[in-house]
């Protein structure tokens, strides 16, 4: 069991100004509509329901926030001796790239992804999903290059792996991690950027993406101080 398993809902923004103040590390999962982002978070935090996953795709033009610890805040409200506190924050980013969404709409949109990945100071890291079959359209290149400059890790999950053969995959794979490659800072030193294969449908790389999501928001070690008393 992960602890991505006790993600829950937590509030949904529609502008910059109304993003949580909560001081805790956050996860932004970005990529095109269509790429897979519901499905893997809905697969990686054992939901159905938890990220919208749709057919139609760039319905989800809000950023939504689930929580991970807090769910035990309620539970634990009748226990007066414990209170847990919330400890990280995964966010779905409306995702890009669907034709149809209106000009006015689509700028208002591209400007707030742009602005909270440039800007958002508690975000720990991105994680990029991409449809495996097309890494790195130009949409998904001009988020690494807004995100780029923070020098905060990437991981890229390309999604639907299922689609392709092993040797195809191996390729996508191969492909995309030369592209992270090729992203170096002013001294040459490559970004901390990784990538993996992942099927949500066959369940193909879920330890591994669990694995490094909690790494990424450092929930892979005991939490400190998290459990205090509180006196009745
Ligand atoms: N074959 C396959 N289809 C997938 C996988 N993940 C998502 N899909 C399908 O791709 C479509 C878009 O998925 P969704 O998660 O809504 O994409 P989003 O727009 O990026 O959130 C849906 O029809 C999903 O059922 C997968 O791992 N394998
Ligand atoms: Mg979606």
């Amino acid at each position: 069991m992960s602890i991505l398993w006790q993600a829950r809902f937590f509030t949904t923004v529609n502008h910059l100004r109304n993003l949580p103040d909560l001081q805790v590390p956050e996860i932004a999962f970005a990529g095109r509509s269509n790429a897979g982002k519901s499905t893997a978070i809905n697969t990686l935090c054992n939901q159905k329901k938890l990220a919208f996953a749709s057919k139609t795709p760039g319905r989800t033009q809000h950023i939504n926030y689930f929580s991970i610890g807090g769910a035990h805040v309620a539970q634990h409200r009748k226990d007066p001796t414990i209170v847990e506190e919330i400890r990280a924050l995964l966010v779905d980013l409306p995702g890009y790239g669907y034709a149809e969404v209106p000009g006015a709409a689509k700028n208002h949109w591209n400007e707030l992804l742009g602005d909270y990945v440039k800007n958002r100071e508690q975000l720990s890291a991105l994680v990029l999903i991409m449809d495996a079959r097309r890494p790195f359209t130009d949409l998904d290149k001009q988020m690494l290059e807004w995100f780029a400059p923070t020098g905060r890790p990437v991981h890229c999950i390309l999604a639907k792996a299922d689609k392709l053969n092993r040797n195809d995959s191996t390729n996508a794979l191969r492909l995309t991690k030369s592209v992270l490659a090729s992203y170096v800072d002013e001294n040459g030193k490559p970004f901390p950027y990784t990538a993996q294969l992942f099927s949500a449908l066959k369940r193909v790389g879920l330890e591994e993406a669990d694995a490094k999501i909690q790494q990424l928001l450092g929930l892979d070690v005991l939490p400190q101080e998290t459990i205090v008393a509180v006196s009745e």
